[in-house]
């Protein structure tokens, strides 16, 4: 049977590597949004530190990773978010950072050696509890069978909901675009992207990928962005001057409390 390898830290205590399959699993959950939930519990988890950070005492986990999630005005939807996946992700035994903010790659390599970036939508929780937010060999496309669309996928390139990059495939895509404002199409910009540069989707098996999403209305002033058919038509010329290359935007406000850090940011306005 082969072992995992030791490491030696904290003093005079081993411990080792977290396994593939982490133990406490539960698969499927009962995930429900028809009565407001109450966070005080979750806020008295001690293993919780300032700004949302969690890392397992009981064994060394490979994957640092930053969870991101771009959000405003969404409170309700971010407190489902914080009660059903602080418990979800402590099973999975990452050593995790909740972020509530939209440049989040750069900011969260500020406070930690983060190798991983999940990005989810603020709506988006899974009813599976195997669907591990962890970074794979290629970019990981998570919520593939969501309620909204029937538990299939709405097309085969779909990448949108939540999805995971390593440090190294994030950077060789030169990250997100910055010019799509509005709403739709920076998720297909990325698949485009990740294609261009010779990688491929992988995803979580139909059962294991179900997730639910929180009924709401279309938020205000997020119309369906004109431009995105033409965006998503250049990506291949767009990518290389378009990303973390060319980030521009002012750090207006740090918040940490218990199960989250929130960055506010001012990336300007539209052309
Ligand atoms: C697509 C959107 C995605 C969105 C999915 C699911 C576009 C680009 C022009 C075709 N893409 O149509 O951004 O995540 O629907 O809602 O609008």
């Amino acid at each position: 049977v082969p072992t995992t390898p030791e490491v030696a830290t904290e003093g005079n205590k081993t411990l080792q590597y977290c396994p593939n399959t982490p133990p406490k699993l539960e698969g499927p959950l009962y995930v429900d949004f028809s009565e407001p939930v109450k966070l005080e519990g979750i806020m008295k988890n001690t293993r919780l530190a300032l700004g949302g950070h969690f890392r397992p005492s009981e064994c060394v986990s490979e994957q640092k990773v930053a969870v991101i999630i771009p959000f405003r005005d969404r409170e309700q939807h971010l407190k489902y978010w914080l009660f059903y996946m602080h418990p979800i992700l402590q099973r999975q035994q990452l050593d995790y950072g909740v972020y509530i903010i939209e440049q989040g790659y750069m900011e969260a390599l500020k406070e930690y050696d983060y190798n991983c970036f999940v990005f989810s939508d603020v709506d988006l929780i899974p009813v599976d509890d195997r669907n591990i937010y962890k970074c794979y060999d290629q970019p990981r496309h998570l919520s593939v069978a969501m309620d909204k669309f029937g538990f299939r996928l709405p097309y085969n390139e779909y990448f949108g909901g939540v999805s995971s990059l390593s440090k190294e495939q994030y950077l060789k895509i030169n990250g997100f675009p910055n010019n799509y404002w509005g709403w739709g199409g920076e998720d297909d910009d990325v698949y485009n992207r990740l294609t261009f540069r010779g990688m491929s989707i992988s995803r979580p098996d139909h059962q294991i990928g179900r997730c639910k999403m929180i009924r709401h209305a279309r938020d205000k002033l997020n119309e369906p962005n004109p431009h995105r058919f033409s965006r998503i038509s250049q990506t291949k010329q767009t990518m290389e001057k378009d990303g973390i290359n060319s980030l521009s935007y002012s750090v207006m406000s740090w918040e940490k409390n218990r199960l989250y850090t929130k960055v506010v940011v001012d990336i300007g306005k539209p052309p």
